[in-house]
């Protein structure tokens, strides 16, 4: 049997463009990323107060009996140890197995989710508030990072549909904006000068109200760790990984298509719409195919990663080679 090189699988910081590059070069750049490695920040332990928590924390064998979830193509869901071990979350480290332990005494509660922009009831949500207006439900789905690995996640959320449907959108609005959480002091890579910090993304409106689009609150029945982006994250699951946007604070409704973090680190590689496409290679490597995290070799990526029936319609007549 042979290992997968860690080396298939492309990050997506290695290569920012030149314009960028040439931005950021004067400003003392191996510094940032000297803190972005190598610091480790031992922030406040959040209090005991577990009223910000998302589910019930649940014994431990919700992962046992969890093993044995599939999603809806028959595939196992990834383990509990898998999901919050192997991350992206660039405010910690570019390093996806250093993640956990740099962001493991994250703060997360209190928190607050502002909503704004064009809506008629703009409102400050508390996660008490959310967890007791929003009924939490389970979601497995497939995550297909751009990089070119994937897994299975057994989430808790709920649809961003219902959040807005409170909000109540005007006419004119017309994208969702999402911004996530600015904090240098205790997310040591937000002191890299490489990256436009808060990390932001963004969905057209009809987008953002398809039923598959979740505001996740938790997984495997348990509340999210930070390393997940507790304690809500967006979760648009037939998009690349980077559109569902870890431990947001804010969400604005607008009417011109909002920047994301990608994008504007590298506008050639990374675009807004980022459907999951198998025939739409990323300029430096092909989409055709992915790594399941937990399984040797490689399997076909599907398209809009297996949620066609669900999502072609939003995108009928578009061409998702420009559209990418
Ligand atoms: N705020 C924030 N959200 C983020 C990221 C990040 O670096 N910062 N990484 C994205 C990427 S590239 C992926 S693949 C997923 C990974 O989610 P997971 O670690 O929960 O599996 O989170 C996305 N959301
Ligand atoms: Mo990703």
């Amino acid at each position: 049997m042979q290992k997968i090189p860690s080396s298939e699988i492309t990050p997506e910081h290695i290569y920012l463009n030149r314009r960028q590059f040439m931005k950021t070069a004067g400003v003392a750049a191996s510094a940032a990323l000297l803190a972005a490695c190598g610091v480790k920040t031992s922030p406040e332990t959040p209090t005991s107060d577990a009223s910000g928590s998302a589910a019930e924390p649940m014994e431990e064998g919700a992962e046992v009996a969890g093993q044995e979830m599939t999603d809806e193509l028959g595939d196992a869901a990834n383990s509990f140890e898998e999901i919050t071990n192997y991350n992206n979350y660039y405010e910690f480290t570019f390093d996806k197995e250093g993640v956990a332990p740099l962001a493991e005494d994250y703060p997360t509660s209190p928190w607050e989710v502002e909503v704004g922009g064009l809506v008629n009831n703009p409102t400050t949500f508390t996660m008490e508030d959310i967890l007791s207006q929003f009924d939490q439900e389970e979601r497995i789905y497939r995550l297909r990072c751009v990089e070119g690995w994937s897994m299975v996640i057994p989430w808790e959320g709920f649809a961003l549909s219902k959040l807005l449907d409170v909000v109540e959108p005007t006419s004119a609005a017309q994208f969702v904006q999402f911004q996530t959480v600015l904090d240098p002091e205790n997310m040591p890579g937000q002191n890299s000068g490489w990256y436009s910090w808060p990390y932001i993304e963004g969905l057209r409106l009809d987008e953002a109200m398809n039923d598959l689009t979740l505001l996740a609150t938790g997984l495997y029945g348990k509340q999210l760790l930070p390393q997940n982006g507790a304690p809500i994250r967006l979760v648009v699951p037939w998009k690349y990984g980077f559109k569902s946007a870890k431990s947001i604070v804010r969400i604005d409704l607008v009417d011109a298509m909002p920047e994301n973090f990608w994008k504007i680190a590298n506008p050639r590689e990374y675009g807004f719409y980022a459907n999951v496409n198998p025939e739409v290679p990323h300029p430096r490597w092909s989409q055709a195919s992915e790594r399941r995290i937990g399984e040797l070799g490689r399997r076909p990526t599907l398209m809009f990663n297996g949620y066609e029936e669900e999502v072609a319609y939003l995108y009928e007549g578009m061409n998702l080679r420009a559209n990418f």
